[in-house]
């Protein structure tokens, strides 16, 4: 029997932040809108574990949509943000730590010659089409069904996480004129890629893609076909652009680029690249790179990039990363374990599942065919993955609220709290 967990606190706090507040939150995923309820208000949060304004503790299996890999309030982070807030929070002027971050970025990641900092994963990915399209002179985009790139105009057609999970199509506001120059195709399907290049001969700037997607849940690239959208890409003269903004510095050092072998022309970052501080970055090959303002025409700024805050904040993080590689190794042995242990719940519970895996992200889909796209992703039982959220989540095991975001585990995640996630999980199978 699962005790409802009492959260009055967050529920009155919520009824509070809905008079002020557009729904009540900042960013509409947080609101649990697709699996009922109201959503928790966090008060603090230290490793794995976040402690909400009610006094529970919570296993943490978002870890702010990725950036806390190392964990929550990671003392390295804590003490270089107390070491250089008494300096000012911002300059709107160049610092010997921005050049030390891009330097320290470009010696982790292949084939990054030049990197613009920005606040946003949104801000890097909407920088990097307008770049692709200065650069070659053309108009059209091609990204995937259920691919979230941000929430930059161009990027809100079939896109995923929060667009998928309330299930928008179309998203008033962004013109027919925006939409028309972004051609969709589904992940996973290189002949589909192929007939929107022959449609559209000569006028397509980029493609762009989440390397490993996770914003349907996770989803893997199908065998060869990353390769074979570079291979596009070479022969149309087209920007191929990796939206590494959740995989980059999670999948390896170097990311997914690394981790798969592939090299992209422009990539793009956010989460750890900030370790919760509010960063982006873009970046690639000199060529393509050297069009951006002031070197180039293709304008783009912000009043709060490179700000001395984040630097040092992603900066830190970044260091650990890059010095301390086993951590990787730890992260998906700890990821794996959490799959075995999952994978013998679910496979004698009776009902069709499907975990998807790969690195430190993974999801669970309640379906009863592998799930490659966002087609498939979307056929999922969405009702039983509600049921099983709340279930979880009164066990003190917090798990994104949609079915359309992948986990993220942290390093802070000890074996026994993994362990007290697959004994969540097959407590709240039997529960309903
Ligand atoms: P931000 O603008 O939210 O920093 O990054 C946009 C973005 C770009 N590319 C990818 C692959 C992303 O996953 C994201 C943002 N991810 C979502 C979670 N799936 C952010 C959470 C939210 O929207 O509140």
């Amino acid at each position: 029997m699962i005790m409802k967990m009492n959260r009055t606190n967050s529920a009155s706090l919520f009824e509070r932040a809905q008079k002020t507040i557009p729904g009540g939150v900042n960013s509409p995923v947080r609101a649990f809108k697709s699996v009922g309820g109201h959503p928790v208000f966090i008060k603090k949060a230290k490793g794995a574990y976040l402690y909400d304004v009610d006094g529970n503790q919570y296993i943490d299996f978002i870890a702010s949509w990725g950036p806390m890999i190392l964990g929550h309030a990671y003392a390295p982070v804590v003490e270089a943000i107390q070491e250089y807030a008494p300096y000012s929070t911002s300059y709107g002027a160049p610092t010997e730590l921005e050049i030390e971050m891009a330097e320290l970025i470009c010696s982790m990641t292949p084939g990054i010659d030049l990197i613009r900092m920005v606040s946003s994963g949104t801000e890097a990915c909407m920088s990097a089409i307008r770049l692709a399209r200065g650069y070659t002179g053309k108009n059209k985009i091609i990204k995937f069904e259920g691919h979230y790139h941000g929430h930059a105009d161009s990027f809100l057609v079939k896109a995923g996480s929060g667009l998928a999970t309330f299930n928008i199509q179309t998203v008033p506001g962004v013109t027919a004129g925006v939409a028309n120059d972004t051609l969709v195709a589904p992940y996973n399907d290189l002949d589909a890629v192929k007939k929107l290049i022959g449609e559209n001969k000569g006028e397509i700037a980029a493609i762009i893609v989440e390397p490993v997607a996770g914003n349907m849940g996770c989803v893997l690239p199908a065998t060869g076909f990353l390769e074979g959208l570079r291979k596009i890409c070479d022969e149309e003269s087209i920007v191929f652009i990796f939206d590494e903004v959740m995989t980059g510095f999670r999948l390896s050092a170097g990311g997914a680029q690394e981790k798969l072998g592939i090299q992209a022309d422009l990539v793009t970052y956010g989460k750890v690249i900030g370790a919760g501080m509010p960063v982006g970055a873009f970046g690639g090959k000199q060529a393509i790179m050297e069009h951006i303002a002031p070197l180039g025409n293709v304008y783009q700024a912000g009043t709060l990039s490179g700000n001395p805050i984040a630097m040092i904040a992603g900066y830190t993080l970044l260091k650990e990363l890059k010095s301390n590689p086993h951590i990787y190794e730890e992260l998906n042995q700890k990821t794996a374990y959490l799959h075995q242990g999952l994978e013998k719940i679910l496979s004698n519970w009776g009902q069709p599942y499907v975990i998807n895996r790969f690195g430190s992200m993974i999801s669970i889909h309640f379906s009863d065919h592998p799930v490659t796209d966002f087609a498939t992703a979307a056929s999922a039982n969405n009702d039983l993955f509600k049921k099983y959220f709340h279930a979880m989540l009164d066990q003190g095991i917090y798990l994104p609220p949609s079915a359309f975001e992948s986990w993220f585990l942290n390093n802070a995640l000890t074996y026994a709290d993994l362990d007290k996630t697959i004994e969540a999980t097959h407590l709240a199978l039997s529960s309903f």
